[in-house]
């Protein structure tokens, strides 16, 4: 029960990364320029080539670090976990960050204006995408790797994680909502 958890979070860390990353260093330039569509912004202010690039930056360096260290970990713990190849890390980095820039694409069509909470959509918009990437482009690691059970524990501990990352960065002042 345990490992499977560790597996799950251990597969998912790469495409935790990049929101958090996002927050810290994003700002400056919106991806959609400014551009609006029947009234509402594309994307928001929120939304950013800076955010976008370094968070999937963050997302595939965490991934071949991960790797440094895995054997340690499972050396200690006696579980098996995940590796990385440089594709599936950036496909879990950058799907992150897509799955997030569709979210708020979702959020602006129906209102919801720049920093507005969707719950349910903004703790797994990400892990959409990064899922739906990484099975794309890696498909025989995506079925190893995230098999029906790591799945549903993905689904039950991220909006958590999320949740509890997000306070904190809140608490911290790094982050304008707790959400
Ligand atoms: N961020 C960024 N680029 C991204 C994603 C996030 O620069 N691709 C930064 C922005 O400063 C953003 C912050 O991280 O305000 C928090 O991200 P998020 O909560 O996803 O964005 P919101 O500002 O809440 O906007 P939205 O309503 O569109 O989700
Ligand atoms: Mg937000
Ligand atoms: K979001």
């Amino acid at each position: 029960m345990l490992e499977a958890v560790a597996r799950a979070v251990w597969a998912m860390l790469p495409a935790y990364v990049p929101n958090n990353a996002a927050v810290l260093f994003g700002g400056g330039r919106p991806i959609d320029g400014g551009r609006v569509w029947n009234g509402k912004r594309l994307l928001g202010d929120g939304k950013t080539w800076r955010g976008t690039a370094v968070g999937t930056l963050a997302g595939a360096l965490l991934s071949l670090l991960l790797n440094r260290v895995a054997g340690r970990v499972e050396g200690r713990t006696g579980w098996s976990l995940p590796r990385f190849s440089l594709r599936t890390g950036v496909a879990l980095a950058l799907g992150a960050m897509l799955g997030d820039i569709a979210g708020s694409f979702y959020k602006r069509r129906t209102g919801l204006d720049r920093g507005q909470m969707a719950v349910g959509l903004d703790q797994l918009d990400f892990v959409a995408g990064a899922l739906g990437l990484a099975r794309l482009l890696a498909p025989r690691w995506f079925d190893r790797t995230f098999t029906r059970p790591t799945i549903a524990v993905v689904l039950l501990l991220t909006p958590l994680l999320h949740v509890a990352t997000n306070v904190v960065a809140y608490l911290w002042g790094l982050k304008d909502e707790p959400y």
